[in-house]
């Protein structure tokens, strides 16, 4: 601590939610600094599990000020039926905090996500539906709509005009559908404004000001590493920054207020969407680690694509993020087998590729080159140090940790809160 930035280190999934949970207990402000309601993050406490989407996991920590900040997509609607449903639980909401710089997802977002993954046909992302794409677009063509406006009706009007005038064209002239007016979405992003109003700040000077004060603050990453719109499998991506750097300028804190940023990755590999994947199995293994894992989208329902782990990604996940340090989650789900592969380079059309290719043609064409480690039959889930581990659970972390050139700090043996072995 105190400036901690927690990423996923694959293709998301990996078990984020679980990890800034853990961290709970230690931090004073849970951060969440790119993408929006597409997250999906699962916690379990004392068996009752909470599915969070737009509202940072450290929500669920009593003391813990979550903070929505300038780089989120936010669907009111849907933050505030999140907000219910965790009110509805007992959970404490009182202290969320949401920038106002944060851009808004108006309705017509949603409609043209789905729209142009119909459009687009066999040549889709796969995404989540949610309209993140289309807010991000609007933010970077400089006709989004942020926070703040919700509270000037002038100003909101003249920026939905603004934006729609394009849009209507698009959807009635090409994808033939009806087109949006400006007060049905002006209806619809007023109801919740004074709701919100309490919420919205400058949460910039607040986060700089719990830095100042010695508190700690996690940064948490929603996708990952592989669906950052700079360094990952584009264009199969999400439009947001979801690497270190991203909480930096999702949140207007300076880099030289992290102190570390922990990668979270799983024990194998996962994706949902479109898009190349090395590793990918599509065998009764494959099935295995889907079933076995719970391997279906806490968003959408949609199944996971499961495959090996790859230390290509995580040595490219190290570098990208300059990790100090791994949580390796699911190490559970691997029990059980005879030998475990785990991809150590590709091939790539004849030629050894020990790091990523950035160029998409050649990483379509990479064919992972498998190491077998042994596998262990034990049940794990009850270990709580890392001498509990059987010794071929103990000499896959540590093949694992020596390939990814970062530490781990802790391995996961199961969803529950307390079902984690501390490392270092
Ligand atoms: P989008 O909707 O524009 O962000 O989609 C673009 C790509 O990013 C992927 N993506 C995700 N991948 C893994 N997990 C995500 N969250 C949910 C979960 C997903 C779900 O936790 O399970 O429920 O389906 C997430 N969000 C976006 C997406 O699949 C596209 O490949
Ligand atoms: P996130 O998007 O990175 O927060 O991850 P998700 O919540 O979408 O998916 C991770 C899933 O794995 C959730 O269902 C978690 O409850 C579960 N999980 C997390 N850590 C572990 C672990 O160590 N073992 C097992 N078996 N499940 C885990
Ligand atoms: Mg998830």
């Amino acid at each position: 601590m105190p400036g901690v930035v927690l990423v996923g280190a694959q293709w998301g999934d990996e078990g984020k939610g679980k990890a800034t949970d853990l961290l709970g207990s230690r931090v004073d402000y849970v951060v969440k600094f790119n993408g929006g309601n597409n997250a999906g993050h699962t916690v379990v406490i004392d068996d009752e599990k909470y599915a969070l989407h737009l509202l940072p996991s450290g929500i669920l920590s009593p003391g813990v000020v979550p903070v929505i900040a300038n780089g989120v997509v936010v669907d009111i609607e849907v933050l505030f039926e999140e907000l219910d449903a965790l009110i509805a639980r007992g959970v404490d909401v009182s202290r969320l905090l949401v920038s106002g710089s944060a851009h808004i997802i108006a309705p017509y977002h949603r409609t043209i996500d789905k729209v142009t993954e119909r459009f687009l046909g066999k040549r889709r992302i796969g995404t989540t539906g949610r309209g993140i794409g289309p807010a991000y677009a609007d933010k970077t063509n400089r006709v989004g709509i942020r926070m703040w406006d919700l509270f000037d009706e002038k100003i909101l009007r003249a920026k939905i005009e603004g934006s729609l005038d394009q849009k209507n064209h698009l959807l009635v002239k090409v994808y033939n559908r009806r087109a949006i007016t400006v007060d049905e979405t002006l209806d619809e992003l007023l109801q919740h404004a004074d709701r919100l109003r309490p919420m919205v700040t400058d949460t910039a000077v607040e986060l700089n000001k719990a830095l100042d004060d010695g508190k700690n603050v996690l940064f948490e990453a929603g996708q990952a590493t592989m669906l950052d719109i700079d360094h990952g499998t584009y264009p199969f991506v999400t439009s947001s920054s979801a690497t270190a750097g991203g909480a930096v300028t999702g949140s207007g804190v300076g880099p030289t207020r992290i102190d570390s940023v922990i990668g979270v990755i799983k024990a194998y590999t996962t994706r949902v969407g479109e898009g190349p994947f090395p590793t990918e199995l599509f065998d009764d293994k494959g099935e295995f680690l889907r079933k076995t894992g719970g391997e279906y989208g806490v968003t959408t329902g949609r199944a996971r694509r499961t495959g090996w782990y790859d230390s290509v990604i995580a040595r490219y996940a190290t570098r990208i993020n300059g990790l100090t340090d791994i949580v390796l989650t699911k190490l559970d789900v691997l029990t059980g087998m005879e030998k475990v592969p785990v991809c150590v380079a590709y091939d790539v059309d004849g030629v050894r590729h020990d790091e990523m290719p950035t160029d998409q043609t050649a990483f379509h064409h990479a064919k992972p080159v498998y190491e077998q480690l042994d596998g262990w039959w034990e049940d794990i889930s009850q270990a709580r140090s890392f001498d509990d581990l059987p010794k071929n659970a103990q000499n896959y972390v540590k093949a694992l940790e020596e390939m990814s050139g970062t530490r781990i700090s802790a391995i996961g043996v199961g969803p529950k809160r307390d079902e984690i072995i501390p490392v270092h």
